[in-house]
């Protein structure tokens, strides 16, 4: 296995154990919705995000307890945007790293509950002390997510997204609805450690750069993927864009020019971390691995 997948692992099993530590299933009658949050959350997927958090923590000495918190924070958030996007209202998917959609595991009222429950508590773990001695950094990042993850980020692009099932959008509004959806959790993934650490001014545009490009070549493999995936591997159906008719990289591109674009990403979030010198070479293994990746 490659490094970068064994980090990868590393990653998704340090936050697996912080996330045993803040969701212990309860003795009493609101157990099912704690239940929920575990079955998305433990276990499940990549652990991208939190990977970008605790790699960044490590290049700016941020200590380990910092980073975890904020890693947890990081991917409770992502698990709720997957939830809800799941739903009928939203995606209607039935299936979901390589298992059934919370909705359908348990049903529409404990998954939107358990979605809401992570998306409230992710703000409760990064507001804990043990994420920062210094109140003032805290603060600041409870900002960053909240703002990248409401209606000026993450929401407003999944807004936009449901918009532009209805009506064909061009590669400038794909590019700004993508920025929003998929690129804001990732740019928080991407600076947040360094926020907290107090990285110099040149050093968070770096990673800001890295990070927009980054969120856009995710997206792009995403769009490649919905084409020529495998389902079981990428653990979701598959196809759907086409029968939905949906504007994307793919469907705007073709599949040859989405590749470029994406490659040409890379190229300039590899030119980004430049700043940030040998100890950056674990973020241009992540976005290699976007480049490349099959799930
Ligand atoms: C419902 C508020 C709300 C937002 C939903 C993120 C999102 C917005 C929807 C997900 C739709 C989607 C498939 C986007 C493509 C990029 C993406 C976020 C993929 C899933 O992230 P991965 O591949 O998932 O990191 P794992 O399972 O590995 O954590």
């Amino acid at each position: 296995m490659s490094n970068f997948k064994e980090q990868l692992k590393l990653a998704r099993a340090t936050v697996d154990q912080n996330l045993e530590k803040w969701l212990p299933l309860p003795d009493n009658l609101s157990a099912r919705v704690v239940e929920a949050m575990r079955y998305a959350t433990i276990g499940g997927g990549k652990a991208f995000r939190a990977f970008l958090i605790l790699t960044t923590a490590k290049i700016f000495d941020l200590p380990e307890q910092s980073a975890v918190n904020i890693a947890t924070a990081m991917e409770m958030v992502h698990a709720y945007s997957l939830i809800h996007d799941d739903l009928p209202a939203m995606d209607n998917d039935t299936m979901r790293r390589g298992k059934p959609t919370t909705h359908i595991q348990f049903d529409e009222a404990t998954a939107i509950l358990a979605g809401d429950a992570l998306l409230t508590n992710a703000f409760e773990v990064l507001a804990d002390e043990a994420t920062h001695p210094d109140g003032n950094v805290r603060a600041q990042l409870v900002k960053m997510l909240a703002h990248l993850a409401g209606k000026d980020g993450m929401v407003g692009g999944q807004m936009i997204d449901l918009i532009g099932e209805k009506q064909t959008l061009n590669l400038e509004q794909i590019e700004m609805l993508q920025d929003k959806k998929t690129g804001a959790l990732l740019m928080f993934a991407s600076t947040a450690s360094a926020v907290a650490a107090h990285a110099t001014e040149g050093q968070l545009n770096a990673l800001k750069t890295y990070a927009k490009c980054i969120g856009l070549m995710f997206q792009i493999t995403d769009d490649i993927l919905d084409v020529v995936g495998d389902s079981a591997t990428v653990g979701k159906t598959l196809g759907k864009d086409k029968i939905e008719t949906k504007s994307t990289f793919v469907s705007v591109l073709g599949l040859e020019n989405a590749r470029k674009k994406a490659e040409d990403l890379g190229t300039e979030a590899d030119q980004a971390l430049a700043i940030l010198g040998d100890n950056a070479a674990p973020l241009k293994e992540a976005a290699h691995f976007i480049l490349e990746r099959n799930y």
